[in-house]
């Protein structure tokens, strides 16, 4: 397991929380996520997916990474 660590710009409330949380959660291997305003704790599987493929899926959802 891997453990990532990202600070999150364009969050500022708990629907953003919320709408980060999912977007990442929906990604294959995602083991567990911790979110905050600003912040993402994400524990995945390296053989199932990427930091790469993480930072993609927020910044999909309008957010930038910091
Ligand atoms: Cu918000």
């Amino acid at each position: 397991m891997t453990d990532l660590t990202l600070t999150i710009g364009g969050m500022s409330c708990q629907h953003c929380v919320a709408a980060v949380k999912r977007s990442i959660d929906s990604i294959e291997g995602v083991e567990s996520t911790d979110i905050a305003v600003g912040s993402a704790n994400v524990s995945y599987d390296e053989s199932k997916t990427s930091k790469e493929a993480i930072i993609d899926a927020v910044t999909k959802g309008g957010y930038t990474i910091a």
